[in-house]
């Protein structure tokens, strides 16, 4: 009894999403490991000051309380590329929101967002104003239901509504709640130890085959 009861407490801990919660007053699935985890490139545009360049200010869950600041901003004609490495985005397969982008601040500002699989080629996913900015993906054209999107660019466009040194779109965080699996995943290591003994299994049969 005490044995099925474990059973069937193991199966619910596995089926129901460990991480689900609310974040920033948005729901996100995969809980904090929706956001984006590292900066792909920061170019940031004019009126852009010390405090507010860190590019790294944009990774992981929002942090933005108002006292201090933990968003970066993106200038005139700046722009910021950041990549997803433990997740990736994709798409719900209806309307409801894939992607939030939280913009901070007193002025609520314009950019335009981008998604792509390679940082080569992007899906411009068209202009958004700040707060909130919950972006849904699938109507786009070129993006294709179930593509693992990496990278997400957010550009300044006009109008210029801030000045230095917090110029123009404040980013605090990016997530993914069409959260998915990352594009490329580290193997485990009993994968590994399959693939290691595997190749030690081709070499050693190349060696004997050598000898005869
Ligand atoms: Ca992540
Ligand atoms: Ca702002
Ligand atoms: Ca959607
Ligand atoms: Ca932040």
């Amino acid at each position: 009894m005490k044995k099925t009861i474990l059973t069937i407490l193991f199966i619910l801990a596995v089926a129901i999403p460990a991480h689900a919660v609310l974040i920033g007053g948005v729901e996100f699935p995969d809980g904090v490991d929706s956001f984006a985890d590292s900066v792909y490139s920061y170019f940031p545009g004019d009126n852009v000051g010390p405090g507010y360049d860190d590019p790294n200010a944009a990774l992981g869950t929002p942090d933005y309380s108002g006292a201090n600041n933990t968003a970066v901003s993106l200038g005139i004609n700046g722009y910021l590329i950041l990549q997803f490495t433990d997740n990736s985005l994709t798409t719900s397969g209806d309307n409801t929101a894939d992607l939030h982008i939280f913009e901070i601040g007193g002025a609520i500002e314009w950019m335009n967002v981008a998604i792509s699989t390679d940082a080569l080629s992007w899906i411009d996913i068209g202009n958004v104003l700040g707060q909130p900015s919950s972006i849904d993906i699938d109507p786009i054209a070129g993006v294709t239901p179930g593509t693992l999107y990496k990278y997400v660019r957010i550009s300044d466009i006009s109008p210029n509504q801030s000045g230095y040194p917090y110029g123009e779109a404040d980013i605090d965080a990016v997530g993914a709640i069409s959260s998915a699996p990352p594009v490329n995943p580290v193997p485990e290591p009993s994968t590994m130890l399959l693939l290691g003994s595997g190749l030690f299994g081709v070499v050693a049969f190349r060696k004997k085959f050598k000898k005869n």
